[in-house]
């Protein structure tokens, strides 16, 4: 198709080509997508996202889809983008994903924190930026707050930090920045239709469920972590890599206020964040020719959780 023609999904793009390319999938596949405008940036920019579905009668469940909540990981916007394309492709052929797109809508947003993202494409001292791009409070002179921290989930509590200077700093308050804001007025108007809350980072090969506080325990515990296994599986049979399934208590090490435990505690079932390649050895520089194979991967792994959300 023309999308696919005119658009490189294996290169990295600036925010002005992202941009462009939603307004274009939006033109060419005017019947199953369009783009709603959610919020605003710090610094003003709008937040937007694609809703791809067929059009079918009544209220329909949904899937989200977030990417580049952080700035520097680069592969991450490259998925969403990519998994777009997929799914537009897909549906004409596969009796499957037709099905899908018939009884769901996918909302995806390729960049969540535009201001943060063009930062990190600014020049080289500038590429490893991670948080949003707000002043800190009076008496901080540094900027950014760490927006997987920010969200009203146990916020402040755990795995963060209260120096604005500090990458996992969790802002001023739960909530206090205007991009999880507009997550959680967007989810939150209508959190009963979303069967799925895909929230997507890198680096690690990682597949993480709630809770990200170590002293709960998502209610379903057993099937995220049956799903998320099953989705590793996926992932390993494309190009063998392997990804590990947990909490990031179990894995790593605890946190709070991020948008996965957020939005379980909301009551979508089942909220996960991926961490796409690769493991440390290029970390969030992640090489132009690994998009593809993370790519590839990744969207097996995702379109196992969505079939299973959709079959349950
Ligand atoms: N990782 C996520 C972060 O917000 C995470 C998720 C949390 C991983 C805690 C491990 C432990 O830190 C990245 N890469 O952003
Ligand atoms: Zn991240």
């Amino acid at each position: 198709t023309i999308e696919r023609a005119e658009y490189d999904h294996y290169k990295y793009h600036p925010m002005p080509e992202i941009t462009q390319w939603m307004t274009q999938i939006a033109q060419n596949y005017s019947d199953i997508a369009s783009i709603e405008d959610y919020g605003k940036t710090y610094e003003n920019r709008t937040i937007s996202l694609l809703k791809i579905g067929l059009k079918t009668p009544g209220t329909k469940k949904a899937i989200w889809m977030d990417c580049g909540i952080h700035a520097r990981e680069w592969i991450a916007p490259a998925f969403c983008q990519y998994f777009v394309s997929q799914i537009l492709q897909t549906y004409k052929t596969d009796p499957k994903m037709e099905e899908m797109m018939k009884n769901m809508d996918f909302y995806v947003t390729p960049v969540l924190n535009m201001d943060g993202y063009i930062y990190s494409w600014k020049n080289n001292t500038t590429r490893l930026w991670r948080k949003n791009r707000t002043p800190g409070p009076a008496g901080c002179n540094c900027y950014g707050t760490d927006l997987n921290r920010n969200f009203d989930a146990n916020w402040g509590s755990v795995g963060v930090s209260r120096d604005c200077c500090e990458n996992i700093y969790c802002g001023k308050g739960a909530a206090s920045e205007p991009e999880a804001q507009a997550v959680a007025e967007y989810l939150g108007k209508r959190k009963n239709d979303f069967l799925c809350f895909l929230t997507i980072h890198s680096y690690g090969q990682l597949l993480l469920i709630p809770y990200g506080h170590p002293n709960i325990s998502a209610p379903n515990y057993d099937e995220l972590m049956e799903v998320g296994l099953a989705a590793a599986e996926a992932i390993k049979e494309v190009h063998g890599m392997e990804y590990a399934v947990g909490t990031s208590p179990a894995i790593l090490y605890p946190n709070s206020g991020s948008s996965r435990d957020w939005a379980r505690m909301q009551g979508i079932p089942l909220a996960f964040t991926f961490e796409l390649r690769d493991k440390g050895q290029h970390g969030f520089l992640l090489p132009e020719d690994q998009i593809q194979p993370a790519c590839e991967e990744a969207y097996r792994g995702a379109l196992h959780i969505i079939t299973y959300a959709h079959d349950k």
